[in-house]
């Protein structure tokens, strides 16, 4: 069998790590029970190899065999193909898992990250900019909730949209911003219980935490 490897940074300071992308990758791969091995990539000197996997210089891409691919929202529809423990083989099932999968990254992820940003950075948060962002992000957070009141997971019994969807409204929990929607919250709490997730976390922590000094 082909074998899998997750590329990732080889050192980031504390605040990234738990959220580092990788860990949707880990996470999807530990669900799945597929081996694999995590390969570092230097965060201060890019390689002309990391630019010629990810054109962004960014993290993380995989490769399988000879086949290589950047996104993690690619990486985790490239492997939820490879095991229903990710993606059901029924094909509306798997436009769901599609459908959300998208949802998480194009619609809940694109005002996160901005928000995110905004929010490390301490500014007064008293621009008219800010506040439409941050409307921008709870709207998506209270249709989430309506959501998730009436599911457990997203698509069936779990899958990688699940993967994507709790790993960004994760980094809204990071600053408390799921207290108004209880149904996020808890969606949050169970994903992350999850061993898979767990272990995907731990590891991470383990492989930065490794590369200090
Ligand atoms: N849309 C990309 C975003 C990748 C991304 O933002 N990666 C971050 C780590 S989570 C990174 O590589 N940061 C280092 C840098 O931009 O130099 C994906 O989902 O894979």
């Amino acid at each position: 069998m082909d074998e899998i490897v997750i590329h990732t940074l080889d050192w980031v300071p504390e605040l990234p790590r738990g959220y580092v992308r990788d860990l949707r990758v880990r996470w999807a791969l530990e669900e799945a029970g597929l081996p694999y091995r995590v390969e570092s990539t230097p965060l201060r000197q890019k390689t002309e190899e990391h630019f010629a996997h990810q054109p962004f210089g960014q993290v993380p891409w995989l490769t399988h065999g000879d086949m290589t691919i950047f996104e993690s929202g690619a990486i985790l529809h490239y492997l939820g193909t490879r095991s229903e423990a990710l993606m059901p083989a029924d094909p509306s099932q798997r436009a769901q898992v599609t459908q959300w999968l998208f949802a998480a990254l194009n619609s809940v992820e694109m005002p996160v990250v901005p928000w995110t940003l905004f929010r490390f950075a301490n500014e007064e948060p008293d621009s008219q900019g800010w506040r439409q962002l941050n409307g921008f992000l709870h709207g998506r957070l209270k249709h989430m909730d309506t959501v998730l009141a009436k599911t457990e997971w997203l698509v069936g019994d779990f899958s990688v949209a699940d993967i994507a969807m709790s790993d960004v409204l994760r980094l809204v929990d990071r600053f408390e911003e799921l207290a108004a929607y209880p149904k996020c919250r808890a969606y949050v709490a169970r994903a992350t219980a999850r061993p898979a997730f767990r272990k995907a976390h731990a590891d991470q922590l383990a492989h930065f935490a490794a590369a200090d000094g």
